[in-house]
């Protein structure tokens, strides 16, 4: 059975706060990005851990090996669990990134190709593959894989094996829990919960129907 992921671009901090508190029972990991970052600080980890969820900063880390080290210790001084980066940068930028993970006992992901239909233009052509077989030569924790393209994650299954791999795109983007969560190891969702009437009923549906699923 695959984690749940709420993917908490909320910016405004005490509507982030409330969400995630309200949806934690029914979640695996919360993951933060710049929306709530930028408009709450990197210290809103520390308020977001009182959920007693893991948190996922998802900075898509994409420098020079040295910046990239240097931003992933603050992300993990701040609290978080871990951290991604982008691949397109190279094997030496995602070892930094891998690096800072294992000094701080975090996980790194590595975004191998990305869920949106623009995501086709620059990771197709097997550069999403050669960027998932050297998340695994750096020894990073999983990849991020488009939850929009099934048929793409299962290619990209092939080159990490055992290795985690995180799907976003269900919902809003119109992938479905149905048609990604046996390839998966964690869904990522956004907007369908955190927009939702309801939001932790929101998430109660999400978890229940990776539930139904085998993995
Ligand atoms: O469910 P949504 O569409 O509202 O949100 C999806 C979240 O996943 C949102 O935070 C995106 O930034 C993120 N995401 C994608 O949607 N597509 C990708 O290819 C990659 C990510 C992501 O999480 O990268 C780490």
């Amino acid at each position: 059975m695959p984690d749940l992921i709420l993917a908490l671009d909320v910016t405004e901090k005490k509507k982030a706060l409330a969400i995630a508190e309200a949806c934690a029972p029914h979640i695996d990991a919360i993951k933060v990005g710049y929306p709530l970052a930028l408009a709450a600080g990197l210290s809103i980890a520390g308020d977001l851990k009182k959920t007693g969820l893991p948190l996922i900063a998802d900075f898509k880390v994409a420098d020079i090996p040295n910046t990239n080290q240097l931003i992933c210790d603050q992300v993990f001084l701040a609290g978080f669990s871990a951290i991604i980066c982008q691949g397109f940068c190279g094997m030496d930028s995602v070892k930094a990134c891998v690096a800072s993970a294992r000094t701080h006992h975090g996980e790194c992901y590595v975004v191998a190709e990305m869920s949106h239909p623009g995501g086709k233009e620059f990771f197709s052509g097997g550069i999403a593959e050669q960027i998932a077989a050297n998340a695994v030569i750096a020894g990073a924790d999983g990849i991020i894989a488009p939850a929009t393209r099934p048929d793409r994650v299962a290619v990209l299954r092939g080159f990490v094996g055992d290795k985690k791999i995180l799907s976003p795109g269900v919902g809003t983007q119109g992938g479905s829990v149905d048609s990604i969560a046996e390839l998966v190891d964690g869904i990522i969702v956004g907007r369908s919960i955190y927009d939702a009437p309801d939001p932790a009923a929101a998430a109660q549906s999400y978890a229940a129907a990776r539930r139904r699923q085998k993995r």
